[in-house]
Order: structure tokens, then sequence, then C-alpha cells
């Protein structure tokens, strides 16, 4: 018989950090993908815990938000025996070549990133050095794995793109070293905007937590934040211009069940917000119950958790400091 060998899976690797409680706009624009693509990748998901002290963390709350991401990677369905599940901070790796990075990206090209001016606005009475060093660390996580692809959404581009142009600095400098990451366009991520400002995007940092659904909000809470979002007076369930807070819902909906809008448009002809909302809020709290419940039993097993950290930091490790060793050798540092 003929031996076939197959082609080695791509390696697609993702982050996300654990600044908050993630909400369905996380969910439905990142995490919801991520099953998926563990199925068809070889696949590496991080909980960015380094990248979230850029901002002030209350400690227990801290420590409280990486077990609870962590526990939620594993509610989306993702095995840790299949994809390397891991807590960046445990792989020390990390900030080692990010340190390293640092030596090879310039003050200029840093100072262009939008999310840097964004926040340092945002913060201003915080605008420390991590804050602007941060797309250097999100450029280790993904060379020291030789990422193939990135999973991004919009907001996270230009990142992408630094990563890849150090990459290919590096490689230019010394020999081939780093993979060059693609972006993963996935099919078309939904952006869902906020509930009480539907020109802002759902965000877990905004302080009014009306604008916002968390993905593990209880169902009476989920419907209460439907009924209470902004729409429009014209009552009319339809997807238009002027209409953010309708076409916002929609949008929820169309992700809740493949429907499409005009199918949207057909069911709710004739009907006003009152049942519109009712039915959005529905499909939501069905789309996250089995999440949420998941989410329940492993975020209360904490040996659970601290075995599969150890574990994925472990797998992490091994391909980590491969990179690692390999990077400090080019440039000439004298290995132990
Ligand atoms: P913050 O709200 O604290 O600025 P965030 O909610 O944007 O953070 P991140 O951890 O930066 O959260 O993002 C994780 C992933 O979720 C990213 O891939 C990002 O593109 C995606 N994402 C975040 N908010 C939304 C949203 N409202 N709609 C769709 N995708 C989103
Ligand atoms: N910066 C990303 C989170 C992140 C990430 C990464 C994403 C950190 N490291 C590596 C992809 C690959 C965010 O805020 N969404």
């Amino acid at each position: 018989m003929e031996a076939t060998t197959a082609a080695p899976k791509k390696r697609i690797l993702s982050c996300i950090q654990p600044s908050g409680i993630p909400t369905l706009g996380n969910y439905l624009g990142a995490l919801k993908n991520w099953k998926t693509l563990a199925d068809e990748f070889d696949g590496a998901f991080a909980v960015a815990d380094l990248h979230a002290i850029t901002v002030r963390q209350e400690p227990a709350q801290f420590r409280k938000q990486i077990n609870d991401v962590l526990a939620l990677l594993l509610a989306i369905g993702l095995d840790p025996d299949q994809s390397i599940l891991f807590i960046q901070s445990q792989v020390p790796a990390h900030s080692q070549l990010a340190w390293i990075l640092n030596c090879y990206t310039q003050f200029g090209e840093m100072s262009r990133m939008t999310q840097f001016k964004d926040k340092s606005q945002s913060h201003a009475d915080n605008v420390n050095v991590g804050l602007f060093a941060y797309p250097v660390l999100m450029a280790a996580d993904i060379l020291l794995y030789q990422a193939d692809l990135v999973p991004v959404g919009a907001d996270q581009k230009q990142h992408l793109e630094i990563a890849r142009d150090i990459a290919q600095r590096f490689n230019t400098l010394y020999s081939p070293t780093f993979t060059v990451p693609e972006p993963y366009i996935g099919k078309q991520g939904a952006r869902v905007m906020s509930l009480q400002d539907p020109l802002k995007k759902m965000s877990k940092s905004d302080p009014n937590p009306k604008s916002y659904i968390s993905v593990f909000d209880a169902p009476d809470v989920i419907s209460k934040k439907i009924k209470s979002a902004v729409t429009d007076s014209e009552g009319s369930v339809r997807f238009a211009d002027g209409k953010e807070g309708i076409n916002n819902l929609m949008g929820i909906y169309a992700c809740c069940t493949g429907l499409t809008n005009e199918q949207i448009e057909a069911d709710f002809a004739g009907k006003g917000y009152g049942d519109f909302k009712a039915a959005v809020a529905e499909a939501v709290i069905e789309e996250l119950r089995p999440i949420r419940e998941r989410y329940e039993r492993y975020s209360n097993d904490k040996a659970y958790l601290k075995e599969v950290a150890a574990q994925g930091a472990e797998r992490a490790s091994r391909v980590a400091n491969r990179t690692l060793q390999k990077v400090m050798k080019k440039i000439g540092f004298v290995l132990p």
C-alpha cells in the first residue's frame, strides 16, 4: 500500500487578556471561532495576563479573572490535550523574548500604534512603558510558537503587522529564525456594539455594565440588559443607516441563530421592538447557556484548572524555549 504522509497542520495562536469578564462581543467576535480553529489547526491559546498589567489591576480580582478566563477557554470546548492552553506569565520565555525584541523595534514604529494613542488617552494617569511596548510582547507571543496564523480582530491588525516586521527584520539580520505570521481572517467575525451607545464597540472595560452582556450574566440579567438597549423611534425591525441600535441587535440575533438580515426582517414584519428584543434575549441566553454551565463547573474546580495550566505551561515552554535558544545563540549570548 502506498504510504501517505499528511502535511503537518499549520500552527494557529491567539490570546485573550484577563482584563475583565469577557463580553458577548469577545465571544461572538473571537472566542466562538476558536473551537473550530482548534479542530482544523495545531492550536495554542493563552490567557495574556502580562498584557493586562499595562493597566492597573486589583490583585484579588486579577487572580480571579485569570482563572475565570482559563475556565472560559475550557468552557468554549477547547481541549487541553488537543491544543496548548496556557497562562502567559507561566512561560518565562515570553518576557525574555519580549525584552530581546524591544531592542529590535524602533521607537518611531511603536509611536504610530493607534491602540497606544487611544489607551494613553483613556488611562492618562498611567501611561507606562509597558503600554508602549505592548505590541512587542504580543510579537513575542506569536513568534515563540512559530505561528503561521493569528486570528485577530480589526483592532489588532496593526499589532500583527509589527510582529511580521520584527520577524522579517530579525530573519534578514541573522538568518531565517521566525515564521512570518499571517492574519487569519475567518468568516466575518461579528462586531458587537455597546447596548447603550451603538456607535461604540461593546467593551468589557466600559464603566456602564448595562452597555455590555458578560458571558457569565444570568438569563434574567441578559433579558433586562437587552430590554433596555437603545433603539430608535421608528418601530420597525429592519437593517438601515441611522438604526444602529436595531442593526446591532440584528447582528447579535443573526450570529446566535444563523438567520440572515432578510429572514429576520421577514420574521418580524409588523411586530414591535418588544417582541424582537424578547427573541434576541432568548437567542443570546440559549447561545451562552452551555458556556455558562460548563464555566461554572470548571471555575469551581481549582485543582483541575491548576493542572491544566501546569500541563499547558510545560508544553508551551518546550516550544517557546526552543525558539528562544535559537534567537539567543544567533545574537551571540553565551548559553549555559
Ligand atoms: P477592552 O474592552 O478591555 O479594551 P476588549 O474587550 O477589546 O478589551 P480584548 O481582550 O482586547 O478585549 O479582545 C479579545 C478579542 O475580542 C479580540 O480578538 C477582539 O478583536 C475581540 N473583540 C473585543 N470586543 C469586541 C466586540 N465588541 N465585537 C467583536 N469582537 C470583539
Ligand atoms: N492584544 C490582544 C491579545 C493578545 C494576542 C496575543 C492576540 C496578546 N497576545 C497574541 C493574538 C496573538 C488583544 O488585546 N486582543
